[in-house]
């Protein structure tokens, strides 16, 4: 079904055969809470079950005392996949917003969603780290760069932007309107909404 049919039928946005992840990843104030936030409301306004797995909410619970080291992050990274696939093995889209920077670990989680019998999507958040840095929300690109936070991801720490993401959101030039229909349409595409 076409996207324009998708949002013309408001209201009869379905799941597809089974529940999925979606999976945000990007450097950190590329908006992927943003993004993932007017998502969920979006989805639930079309009485489809959602929750949200957000990076710094799972940071102070779930993974309270992890840091940033590659090992703490990927495991941060695994945790959050670990309880998206049980959300989503029960027809709930589960939406995951962590930088999650590593490649290997998204790959592996998106390999185990597929085998788990859901859907997988990965939308990247892109933005060049300048304009981050001038945006800044939470004071922290102006600290990592005053070398007050260390191993600070896309200052001090590898961020490895996905080779084949499902979604490339570019959140400086795109409202989160844009980002939501993007996003909206190609899950109708991957036959994960109907
Ligand atoms: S991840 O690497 O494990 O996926 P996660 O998304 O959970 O990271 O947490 C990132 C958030 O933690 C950032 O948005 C920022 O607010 C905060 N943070 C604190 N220290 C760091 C750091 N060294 N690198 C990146 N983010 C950090």
């Amino acid at each position: 079904m076409s996207f324009k049919t998708l949002v013309g039928r408001r209201g009869t946005m379905k799941l597809g055969d089974q529940g999925f992840v979606l999976w945000f990843t990007g450097l950190s104030g590329s908006g992927k809470s943003t993004l993932s936030v007017a998502l969920s409301e979006r989805l639930r306004a079309e009485n489809l079950p959602v929750e949200l797995l957000d990076g710094d909410v799972v940071r102070t619970e779930l993974s309270r005392g992890l840091g940033f080291s590659k090992e703490d992050r990927d495991l941060n990274i695994r945790r959050i996949g670990f309880v998206a696939r049980l959300l989503a093995r029960n027809g709930v889209v589960a939406i995951a917003a962590a930088i999650s920077p590593y490649r290997a670990v998204r790959e592996e989680q998106r390999e185990l969603a597929l085998a788990d019998g859901a859907g997988f999507c990965e939308v990247y958040m892109s933005c060049p780290l300048e304009v981050l840095v001038e945006r800044d929300v939470k004071g922290l690109y102006r600290r990592a760069l005053a070398g007050e936070i260390e191993n600070f991801t896309g200052v001090s720490d590898p961020y490895e932007a996905p080779e084949r993401p499902d979604v490339v959101v570019c959140s400086d030039r795109e409202s989160v309107e844009q980002g939501v229909e993007r996003v909206l349409a190609r899950l109708a595409e991957l036959g994960l909404l109907r």
